[in-house]
């Protein structure tokens, strides 16, 4: 079921719940909600989310670790908006950890996201040239967040993005996979400082990739 993209799955609770309401002799508020409440997690709206429609949405390059190209982060409009990052692991290829750190500067502890009941997932969509991705080389990713109480409240490796059922972009050598981690412990204090790292694991990957539909919920 977790499989599943996350419009079938809005599809499938949908179903689940209407056979709910019909199957029950005598349906009760609390029986129901707990038929809808499990199978019906993954489609919870987002906490805060970034579609990168019509800009960047203030999130830029703010530096790297044991990354020794450029780098920067622009909006493209292609795949209906999106933030392209233009990297270059070719002097890092050797590296297993060479890190890209983006981050939206508009979260401040002084306009922080609030977290309200919690967020416990984080999702986003890569597009990348997997014809750059050869042999062993990988790109990889890490989010990091730091709290208002100055807490560090996600630091959270990514090493499988999915990139082995990643979907071809018809006409190019271009990929897209969608990235979904799930934390350990749950984030319930609001958020100072965010940040999205593209990490190279042993590639010389050059050029743009592409992030879109980050979500934290
Ligand atoms: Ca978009």
């Amino acid at each position: 079921m977790f499989s599943l993209s996350h419009h079938r799955l809005t599809a499938l609770c949908s179903t689940t719940f209407l056979l709910g309401t019909i199957t029950l002799a005598a349906p009760d508020p609390a029986g129901m909600d707990n038929l809808s409440g499990p199978v019906c997690e993954a489609a919870a709206p987002a906490v805060k989310s970034w579609d990168f429609q019509k800009d960047a949405q203030n999130w830029a390059f703010i530096g790297g670790w044991s990354y020794s190209g450029d780098a920067s982060a622009v909006w493209d409009a292609a795949n209906g908006g999106c933030l392209k990052v233009n990297v270059d692991f070719s002097d890092d290829k050797d590296q297993s950890w060479s890190e890209i750190k983006l981050s939206d500067g508009s979260v401040t502890k002084a306009s922080p996201i609030r977290v309200g009941a919690g967020i416990s997932q984080a999702s986003f969509d890569l597009y990348y040239d997997a014809s750059q991705l050869k042999g062993d080389a990988a790109l990889k990713a890490k989010l990091y967040a730091s709290s208002v109480k100055d807490n560090v409240v996600i630091d959270q490796p990514i090493d499988d993005m999915g990139t082995a059922k990643a979907k071809d972009i018809p006409g190019t050598t271009w990929k897209k996979t969608h990235v979904r981690v799930i934390f350990e412990d749950k984030v319930t204090e609001d958020i100072a400082h965010l940040e999205l790292s593209i990490v190279g694991y042993l590639t010389s990957y050059k050029g743009a990739i592409c992030i879109d539909n980050i979500e934290l919920k």
